[in-house]
């Protein structure tokens, strides 16, 4: 892995803009011991609920990024930036086509030390992401090495994320992407609500992303800081 300012990231807490989440649970979430919060969401993410929810973090200590999936949605004063290029799916507006734009508008003031690419490649056909780009999620293990292989060595991405936003993984999957993900740092997000799926998750994705659950049952996404942490310690 790099020495980049991620580099260091085990486990990680995804807050949406678009949902409301009271101080109490934000505090929770903040003080947890994970590594870092990453504001994103799929839909409905807006100037304004981005800059609303990055104030109320920015209170805390804890790393905090933005994954930058709209331009509405581009807001400075983030710790770091994260610019998803989505692999898997055969419409240029997700992999160069909106992020040109993008780089049209803001491209003189992005804090480039700060920004990185991550290739996505999205798997659960249900989730808000695999509909919005047209993600082909039917990968057999072939087909996601190569996707892998595409984003880490040929177009040398430094952030590999296998999405299953919403549903549980294919561990045996993730364990093909791993093997293939040499050089970049392997994300995983999806369906991560207990101590156990956050385990397994973590023997081996290099960082786990963890985010309905915290709105669903915040103690249970609380535990899986602690998993994550004993997990990657035995690594
Ligand atoms: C979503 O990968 C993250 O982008 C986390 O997924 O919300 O299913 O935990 P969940």
């Amino acid at each position: 892995m790099s020495g980049a300012w991620y580099s260091g990231w085990r486990h990680v807490f995804k807050l949406d803009p678009e949902k409301d989440i009271s101080d109490d649970v934000l505090d929770a979430v903040c003080m947890s011991g994970t590594d870092a919060i990453i504001v994103g969401g799929s839909s409905g993410v807006t100037f304004e609920n981005t800059v609303d929810l990055m104030a109320r973090i920015r209170r805390y200590e804890v790393d905090c990024a933005l994954e930058v999936s709209s331009l509405d949605g581009a807001v400075p004063g983030f710790d770091g930036y994260f610019v998803p290029i989505v692999l898997n799916t055969d419409r240029a507006e997700w992999i160069i086509g909106r992020q040109i734009e993008g780089l049209k508008e803001y491209g003189s003031f992005v804090p480039w030390e700060e920004t990185a690419s991550q290739g996505y490649i999205i798997l659960n056909s249900e989730a808000t992401a695999a509909a919005v780009t047209g993600a082909n999620t039917e990968l057999d293990e072939t087909a996601l090495v190569a996707h892998v292989r595409m984003g880490a060595r040929l177009m040398n991405l430094p952030v590999i994320y296998i999405e299953y936003s919403g549903r549980f993984g294919d561990m045996a999957l993730l364990r093909a992407a791993k093997e293939a993900a040499h050089g970049a740092q392997l994300f995983y997000g999806g369906g991560i609500h207990n101590a156990d799926t956050a385990s397994q998750a973590a023997e081996y994705a290099d960082t786990v992303v963890v985010g309905n659950v915290i709105y669903s049952d915040l103690e249970a996404a609380l535990s899986t800081v602690q998993a994550v942490r004993t997990a990657a310690g035995e690594k």
